[in-house]
Parts: structure tokens; C-alpha cells; sequence
């Protein structure tokens, strides 16, 4: 029998909201007691040369102006998905920190043309999975400031504005909110991980094709 693919699943959200930790548990999870083939990777790939000016950029190293920049975030993607489209038709599941969501919801918060931000994104590997970590917007919690380019609460903010306008009603979409029922606190992980263990699980079960869609274009 042939060998069926594995899935695209992508964690989405602003900065520090917990994907990476959750799509390292997952990942632990999918390998060690699922047996799954599954590799994590991550947008900006900062190991390319186009993701070492991307890494520069973010660190204030070097300018672009702001279309450029977008269009570097895109180029990173591309570059990737040869590679990542024969994983996943070898089977791997690909658990991915941030895609072509970002990309947009950015450069928006910048200012940018939402069409103009994704008709260069049009065509990628669609995910078989979106999983957007959010907070209720009330919530105070979790407005995260560091030293990199973007890492300012005002920033964020806008950025957040920018996703919940994305948040899809396509079935691919599912939103994880990461704050407790009172709004104060972040939920425990286990709870978290645990949702998401259930979303993936219909996800896995659901590819009955090898094919994988093209992302933003209509069938
Ligand atoms: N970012 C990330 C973008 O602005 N556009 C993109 O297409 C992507 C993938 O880069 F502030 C932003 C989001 C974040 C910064 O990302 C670096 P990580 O996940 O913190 O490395
Ligand atoms: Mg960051």
C-alpha cells in the first residue's frame, strides 16, 4: 500500500502566547506514544540566507522597508515547501510554528493591503490544520515585550486586532484560547495540550488523499 501523507498543522498567535511549548509537546507526544513520522519547523527558518536577512532584520541589524520585508517572509516559505511537500508525502506530519497567517496579520498591523499581503502567499501548501492560540480580549494577560523588532505591546495589540479579523469559520481552523474561564490566569498546560491532542487526532483521520491543496485559492 502506498505510503499516506502526513499532515500540515500550523500553531499561529502572537508572540509568547505558548506555540512553541505546545508544539513541542505535541511533537513528543506524536513520536514517542503515537509513533507518528513528524518533524517541527519554524517560520522564519532563520538557518537560509534569505532567513539570516530576516533574522538581521528583526534584530535591527539592517532595514528594509516594509513590502520588502513581507516579501522576504514569503520567499522563506517558498523556499521551503519542495522540501516539505516530499515529507509529507513520505509520511511525516509537519508541526509547524507560524505560516502564512503571520505573515499577513504583521504587515497589516503595519499598514500593508490585506489582498497585496497574501496574493504572494497564494499557492503554498494549504494546512490540514490552523491552530490559532488566542486571549479572550479582555484579558490583560500575556502582552509580551522583548528586545526584537514587532516585541512592543502597542505592536502586538495591532497585530492581535489583524488575526482576530483572520479568525476563519473554515473547518481547518480551530481557536485554542489559552486563558482560564475567569480571565485572569493561563490555562495549565496539560489542558491546552489536551485540546489539541483532540483537534489533531480528526485532523490525522481526516486525510483520505495524498493530494495536498494549494493555500488561498478557490476550487
Ligand atoms: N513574522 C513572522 C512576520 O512578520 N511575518 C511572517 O511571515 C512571519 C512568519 O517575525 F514577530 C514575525 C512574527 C515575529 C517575528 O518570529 C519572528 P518568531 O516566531 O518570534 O521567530
Ligand atoms: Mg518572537
Amino acid at each position: 500500500m502506498a505510503t499516506k501523507r502526513g499532515a500540515l498543522i500550523i500553531f499561529e498567535g502572537l508572540d509568547r502566547i505558548g506555540k512553541t511549548t505546545q508544539s513541542k509537546l505535541l511533537f513528543e507526544y506524536l513520536s514517542n506514544e503515537c509513533g507518528i513520522l513528524c518533524e517541527r519547523l519554524a517560520f522564519p527558518d532563520r538557518s537560509t540566507q534569505i532567513g539570516s536577512l530576516i533574522d538581521a532584520y528583526l534584530q535591527r541589524k539592517i532595514e528594509f522597508n516594509d513590502h520588502t520585508i513581507h516579501l522576504l517572509f514569503s520567499a522563506n516559505r517558498w523556499e521551503c515547501i519542495d522540501s516539505m511537500r516530499t515529507k509529507l508525502l513520505q509520511g511525516y506530519t509537519l508541526i509547524v510554528d507560524r505560516y502564512a497567517y503571520s505573515g499577513v496579520a504583521f504587515s497589516q498591523a503595519k499598514g500593508l493591503d490585506k489582498l497585496w499581503c497574501q496574493s504572494c502567499d497564494i499557492g503554498l501548501l494549504k494546512p490540514d490544520l490552523v491552530l490559532y492560540f488566542h486571549r479572550e480580549k479582555q484579558s490583560n494577560c500575556l502582552l509580551y515585550t522583548g528586545d526584537e523588532r514587532y516585541e512592543t505591546k502597542q505592536f502586538q495589540e495591532k497585530v492581535e486586532f489583524y488575526f482576530e479579523q483572520f479568525r476563519s469559520s473554515s473547518h481547518q481552523w480551530k481557536d485554542i484560547n489559552v486563558i482560564n474561564k475567569d480571565n485572569t490566569n493561563m490555562r495549565d498546560k496539560e489542558s491546552i495540550q489536551n485540546e489539541i491532542r483532540l483537534y489533531v487526532k480528526d485532523c490525522l483521520e481526516g486525510i483520505k488523499t495524498n493530494h495536498i491543496e494549494e493555500l488561498w485559492k478557490e476550487n
